[in-house]
């Protein structure tokens, strides 16, 4: 079992590869291994695909060519690389964002039968952040209204994006100041298309600079709209039990599993499955009930809400099909392995992508439309009992380990009394030393939830309290440091603050798009302290991170003056000049870097000094 040891940390991940291996499934890490050595152009950024002059190469090693075709220096092809990195990754946020504003759209003409507004309160507040007058106004009105003001948000119309007015003064003034204020949430990545075109911007430092303004579109536009809106038709979260593993999934029912990002189905999924009509159907067909559970985000996304248990995280998507006992699967968007439909044709489990944007193979689609997706969800859920009958032989070899999630910056302030004072009460007595997000995916390049684990445990002893999205924070759950009782892996200070409040130590906030909820927390803690994000002692880390949405993400993190700690290295290190801006001269430009450390026992030393120097700036007690 030693190779199974080498590629992931947890028991259900163990198990489940030799069970692929029985059943001749190939994994990611099968995949993974085929493809070693992998390209070194590629791994330092020098290899350049732009334009049909090309593909290029420049040379590390200084010997062989040093341009491209076109006269492009290796400075340029990597800052060209990055750019076009963040502007997928603000684009798949933001598209996701744009999708729940049109449900939003639809919901405010009558045409989203299912859908609602569920949190009148939040409605009213963002509508006022958009200075639209609520007062005696119809919600469904206001939600109109918001919806088409949002829209203006991802056009070309504005000087600047609508939520990024709610960041510190300081932070606004430093953006505006550096020409990085974001303008369009489709503007910018429109343009950073545009400027990474060959012949356009080769300047590698204002590629860069325009990267920052297009991951900022996506953090306090993209991202923050889709979360706002997610809370508004399907209510702002609040702490809940739930459970992860893929010991979540039950023998004697009829299990679905949803994957993907946009919650925008996999909500009217949940419903169906709760109709009694549904549950009396699957009891007809010898099923004890139905069993709802997600992966990835779309999961995250239910489990915030409505406490949704959490099957896996995204390296172990796979794994999850073959225990057999998936009746189906249903997709949306991104991070979902194009294998998927490979894997589920060994079993009986049906596949169902939903997406006009998103196909794959092996895979019945069925497209999802404001309009059908109440009777579409029930249709597919009575699909899925049917094939109740079909199972074959079940493997579910793990109990489930319990978890807290849903803690929106609403109910973590609510859960301090209304005010976040007590936090940077505790913060600046010393027993809470600072807060660190850890956020993120997976990568078979890094041991399977190695990263977020042990990086968690050694912040959370050292009293540093952690935040955490995506698939990290399904890591963190399976790890049992959510809830009540994980204190004990805490350190004094924060064991007795979190005892104190009933809380774990380490707070499930969310999907990835919720990162946006973090920069609306650490912008509240910095209000409330009369300074900006950067002389917080705050920090982020993304242990296990893969995908092009990760980077967007940690650009804007350290955009809004949060030092962040990646895992894999990004294919930046074809220039020194990216590099030592990226992790050095970037605190000059917005008080904030990056660090790269693979081994998070080392990470969480980069991070504990960083926040003790922090700390010392504002003058706290060590
Ligand atoms: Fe080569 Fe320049 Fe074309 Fe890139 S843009 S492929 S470096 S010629
Ligand atoms: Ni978000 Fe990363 Fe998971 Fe996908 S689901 S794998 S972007 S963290
Ligand atoms: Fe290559």
């Amino acid at each position: 079992s030693k190779a199974y040891e080498k590629n992931t940390i947890t028991e259900d991940g163990q198990l489940l590869l030799k069970k692929a291996e029985r059943d001749q499934i190939e994994t990611v890490w099968d995949r993974y291994e085929a493809q070693l050595p992998q390209c070194g152009y590629c791994e330092m950024g020098l290899s350049c695909r732009v334009c049909v002059m090309g593909p290029c190469r420049v040379d590390p090693f200084g010997e062989g060519p040093q341009k491209g075709v076109c006269g492009a220096d290796g400075d340029i092809i990597v800052a060209r690389n990055l750019c076009r990195m963040i502007a997928a990754g603000a684009a798949a946020h933001s598209d996701h964002g744009r999708d729940l504003v049109e449900v939003l759209a639809e919901v405010a003409e009558g045409r989203a039968p299912g859908y609602e507004i569920k949190d009148m309160e939040k409605l009213k507040r963002v509508a006022a952040e958009y200075n639209i007058e609520t007062e005696g106004k119809d919600p469904l009105k206001i939600a109109g209204e918001l919806a088409h003001a949002m829209q203006e948000d991802f056009g070309t119309r504005k000087k600047e994006l609508t939520l990024v007015k709610t960041a510190p003064e300081k932070r606004q003034e430093l953006w505006k100041k550096i020409g990085v204020m974001p303008r369009g949430i489709d503007r910018e990545i429109s343009e950073t298309m545009h400027r990474t075109h060959m012949g356009v911007d080769n300047g590698w430092q204002s590629l860069l600079l325009h990267g920052i303004r297009n991951a900022l579109s996506d953090g306090w536009g993209g991202s923050m709209i889709a979360t706002e809106v997610s809370d508004i038709l399907f209510g702002t979260p609040a702490p809940k039990l739930t459970a992860a593993n893929v010991g979540v999934l039950k023998e004697d029912q009829v299990n679905i599993v949803v994957h993907g990002h946009n919650p925008v189905v996999s909500e009217m999924i949940m419903l169906a499955c709760q109709s009694p009509e549904m549950l009396k159907l699957a009891e007809e067909k010898g099923a004890k009930g139905i069993n709802l559970a997600g992966v990835c985000c779309t999961g995250n996304e239910l489990l915030m809400r409505h406490g949704v248990p959490m099957a896996g995280n995204h390296l172990v998507s796979e794994l999850v099909l073959t225990t057999g006992a998936v009746e189906m699967m249903i997709v949306d968007y991104q991070c979902i392995m194009p294998s998927m439909g490979d894997v589920a044709a060994c079993y009986h489990t049906r596949m169902i992508s939903t997406s006009d944007k998103a196909r794959f193979p092996g895979m019945t689609h069925r497209e999802f439309h404001p309009d059908n997706a109440r009777e579409l969800a029930k249709e597919l859920v009575t699909a899925a009992i049917e094939n109740f009958e079909n199972r074959g032989e079940v493997y579910i070899p793990v109990e489930p380990v319990n978890a807290i999630g849903g803690f929106s910056v609403e109910t973590i302030v609510a859960a301090l009394g209304g005010t976040p004072q007590p936090l940077i009460d505790a913060i600046a007595a010393g027993k809470i030393r600072g807060a660190v997000g850890v956020v993120g995916c997976n990568n078979p390049k890094i041991k399977h939830d190695y990263g977020h684990v042990t990086l968690t445990k050694r912040l959370i002893e050292n009293d540093i309290l952690v935040v955490d999205t995506g698939c990290a924070a399904i890591a963190n759950a399976k790890a049992g440091f959510k809830v009540a009782d994980a204190i004990e892996f805490a350190g004094p200070g924060l064991k007795e603050i979190c005892g104190s409040l009933g809380i774990p130590p380490v707070l499930h906030m969310g999907s990835c798009v919720d990162n946006a909820r973090i920069l609306v927390l650490a912008s509240a803690l910095a209000k409330a302290m009369k300074t900006d994000i950067s002389d917080l002692p705050l920090a982020a880390a993304a242990p296990e991170w893969y995908s092009e949405k990760a980077v967007s993400i940690g650009v804007y993190t350290v955009a809004s003056g949060v030092y962040t700690v990646l895992g894999p290295m990004p294919p930046i290190t074809g220039s020194m000049n990216v590099v030592r801006l990226l992790t050095d001269g970037l605190n000059d430009v917005v008080g904030a870097a990056f660090g790269v450390e693979p081994d998070p026992e080392k990470a969480a030393v980069l991070i504990r000094r960083h926040i003790e120097e922090k700390r010392e700036n504002l003058g706290l007690p060590f």
